[in-house]
């Protein structure tokens, strides 16, 4: 693959499960993503960045060679990576709150599960092998471990193997199998990573600016603006309350003496509980707001 060597490189999976949420949360970065659902690199406009859609497989691989300076990837493809590797040549920059799923164990549901021995001399079918022996390893449990590429819930029906270690996220297809979860190995979700490779002063300029706002994004997602009118003597608890608040603005309500208007950012979920705590302490005319873009 030819890579310009003045342009980042971000691998992004060109379609399944992380796919939109990838290019949705590099547009929301202010990306302007060049059209073409079936290329295999977009070229962004007013960035000197490439995208390259690629199998989420491959992901790892191209950011620890530094073919992509970035990528976006399940933490399980990635640490199933990592775990075949002698070094580590990237670095995990930021969950990005997609993707999320856990990598279990199950058993059939009729099986009294007593507890992980019982899986020593068993075989277990999975597409994450190292990540399961690690597991077993961990527990010192000795156990064959069956290398599936999919269709990994099939194995008991077919007889390859009586447990079986697959991504959950619903459950569905466990059940739908008849199969139950009974160990979890790891909880995964999507992240952004990063080479370790030295950049070039450019590119390292240009991907600090990229990963600022990357972060500006993700930390808009769970933020809220709250205004509030509240009296003097209830400012202090109204600040112990508001989640994730620093510092918020006090200002002096005109004609209303000892009444003021408290606004802060929330870098937490507000919840109902929340605006209810608020008021019970003298608040009122609460407003939550969503926030369209934040650089910290
Ligand atoms: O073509 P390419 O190789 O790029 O894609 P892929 O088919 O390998 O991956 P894809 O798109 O299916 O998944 C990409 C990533 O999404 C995974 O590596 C996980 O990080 C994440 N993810 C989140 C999931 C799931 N949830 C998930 N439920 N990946 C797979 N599944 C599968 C699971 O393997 C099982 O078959 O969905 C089924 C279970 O789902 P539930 O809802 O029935 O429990
Ligand atoms: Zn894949």
């Amino acid at each position: 693959m030819f890579v310009d060597s003045q342009r980042l490189h971000i691998a992004v999976q060109k379609s399944g499960r992380l796919a939109d949420y990838s290019r949705g949360l590099l547009r929301d970065a202010g990306l302007k993503i060049q059209n073409g659902k079936n290329a295999l690199t977009a070229r962004v406009d007013n960035f000197p960045i490439d995208l390259m859609f690629v199998r989420d497989d491959d992901i790892p691989t191209f950011v620890a060679d530094g073919v992509c300076e970035f990528g976006m990837v399940g933490l399980n493809v990635l640490e199933e990576f990592a775990l075949d590797q002698p070094e580590a040549r990237f670095d995990v920059v930021a969950p990005l709150g997609f993707g999320r799923c856990a990598l279990k164990i199950a058993a059939p549901e009729a099986f009294a599960y007593p507890g992980p021995d019982v899986l020593a001399g068993e075989r277990i079918a999975t597409s994450y092998p190292r990540l399961l022996r690690r597991f077993l390893d961990e527990r010192g449990i000795d156990a064959t471990v069956v290398r599936m590429t999919g269709a990994v819930e099939l194995a008991p029906r077919l007889g390859i193997a009586r447990f079986v270690c697959d991504l959950v996220s619903t459950g569905a297809t466990l059940e739908a199998n008849g199969l139950a979860p009974v160990e979890t190995v790891m909880e995964s979700e999507a992240v952004l990573v990063r080479t370790r490779k030295v950049l070039n002063p450019g590119k390292q300029e240009l991907s600090e600016n990229l990963l600022r706002r990357i972060e500006g994004v993700l930390a808009t997602q769970e933020s809220k603006y709250i205004m509030l009118n509240a009296p003097e003597a209830a400012l202090g608890q109204i600040s112990a309350i508001l989640p994730g608040a620093e510092a918020p603005t006090i200002i002096p309500l005109a004609g209303t003496p000892g009444h003021f208007a408290v606004h802060a950012v929330c870098k937490e979920s507000v919840f109902w509980e929340t605006l209810q705590k608020l008021k019970a302490v003298g608040a009122s005319a609460i407003l939550v707001m969503p926030i369209e873009k934040m650089m910290m």
